[in-house]
């Protein structure tokens, strides 16, 4: 694979290990993505849940409050953005 092909399967694997965990198993909800923000980004770890939903509407192109995977991918590329500054 290559190095783009595994940052995206790493992607998926991510959303599928936090989204998984109620019963809406395609889906982040709001607690999901908190406890993923919380677990893969450090320096987000005590982010607040007003934080995390700010930032849930701004990513929830459907309006559906919650974020699938192509949502999630948009998550993702403003983190992206930020390696680019470097
Ligand atoms: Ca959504």
């Amino acid at each position: 694979m290559t190095q783009l092909e595994l940052a995206a399967k790493a992607v998926a694997e991510v959303f599928n290990k936090y989204a998984g965990q109620d019963a809406e198993k395609d889906m982040l909800s709001k607690e999901e993505l908190k406890a993923l923000l919380q677990a893969e980004i450090p320096r987000l770890k005590h982010i607040s849940s007003a934080h995390v939903s700010r930032m849930l509407i701004r990513i929830d192109d459907n309006k559906s409050k919650s974020i699938d995977l192509k949502e999630f991918g948009t998550l993702v590329g403003y983190l992206a953005k930020e390696y680019k500054k470097c």
